[in-house]
């Protein structure tokens, strides 16, 4: 249980007021129509909230998978996060991979730790992307819980470029996102057909969010987690693939299972695609790879 004010004399030194009827603080909304905050820059005071959760002396997971050719992002992931990712707080990395050897030995800072996980390697894409929600899962139950507060899930085909803070701490954090934040939900990759346990009709849905990151206080990782691989097995008993594998069962766990927290395409960018105007600050985004050469 994080305490939300702390009475710790930092908070009460001199910030800048929160007005009230003052212009929006960023074009983006800024809450979900379910009270929900939306991340982006403009919404949070980075000092403010360090002095919040700097004493509470939280440690914060981040799950990666490098299996295959994969294990080429590792090095720049790592670098960028050692950087960028939960600067100043305890951080446990958490490496999946069937070749520990290809794994690059990162400094790593004060305060950070390192594991790798070996796993097996699966023969068809499906297959990988199908199975980290069920190892995720396996891990928090065997031991995440007891070693992180906060646990991230991301894609390592990315590189941290800007400060990836306490803000985006919640119980149940999704990401917005990059392809979809401005396209009616009629025109969603959701999973259609209504054999799936993915499915979602036309009228359903919030935002598309992103596979790529998820998040949250531990336990309800684990919640989340289990819950999509118990929908990827049903499917799978009845012999379904989902439109977008586990990306169609994250979008659909998070309409029933509201995020409490969303963060902005700010979190969850492509590097491929220009900045708009809106989004002020890219702090974590997918490289340019040659997909179809990665993939062969
Ligand atoms: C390989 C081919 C097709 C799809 C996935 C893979 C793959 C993914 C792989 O061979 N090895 C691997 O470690 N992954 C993990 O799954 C990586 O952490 C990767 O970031 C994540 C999602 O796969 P991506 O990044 O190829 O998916 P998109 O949707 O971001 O392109
Ligand atoms: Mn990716």
């Amino acid at each position: 249980y994080v305490p939300y004010y702390l009475p710790c004399p930092e908070i009460l030194s001199p910030h800048p007021q929160p007005k009230l009827l003052e212009q929006r603080p960023t074009e983006l909304l800024t809450l979900t129509p379910w009270l929900a905050p939306i991340v982006s820059e403009g919404t949070f005071n980075p000092e403010l909230l360090q002095h919040i959760y700097q004493p509470l002396n939280l440690t914060i997971g981040l799950t990666v998978f490098a299996v295959g050719k994969y294990t080429r992002f590792v090095q720049h992931f790592l670098e960028s996060a050692e950087q960028f990712f939960m600067q100043g707080y305890q951080v446990y990395y958490y490496i999946f991979t069937n070749d520990p050897a290809a794994i690059p030995r990162v400094p790593l800072g004060p305060g950070r730790l390192l594991s790798i996980i070996p796993i097996q390697r699966h023969s068809r894409w499906e297959e990988i992307s199908t199975r980290r929600m069920e190892t995720i899962s396996r891990h928090i139950a065997q031991r995440a819980h007891r070693e992180v507060d906060y646990l991230f899930c991301v894609d390592v085909d990315m590189v941290f470029r800007n400060p990836w803070g306490p803000e985006t701490l919640g119980d149940l954090v999704a990401a917005i996102h990059p392809g979809y934040y401005a396209v009616p939900r009629q025109q969603f990759p959701y999973e259609r057909r209504h054999i799936s346990t993915a499915f979602v009709a036309e009228n359903e849905g919030d935002f598309y969010y992103g596979g790529a990151v998820f998040g949250g206080r531990v336990a309800k990782v684990y919640e989340f987690t289990t819950g999509c691989h118990m929908a990827i097995l049903a499917d799978k008993a009845n012999g379904i693939m989902a439109a977008w594998q586990e990306e169609s069962h994250l979008n659909r766990r998070f309409i029933s299972y509201k995020p409490s927290k969303v963060l902005s395409p700010e979190y969850l960018w492509d590097d491929r695609k220009p900045q708009p105007p809106s989004l002020k600050l890219i702090r974590f985004s997918t490289l340019d790879k040659a997909t179809s050469w990665l993939r062969s």
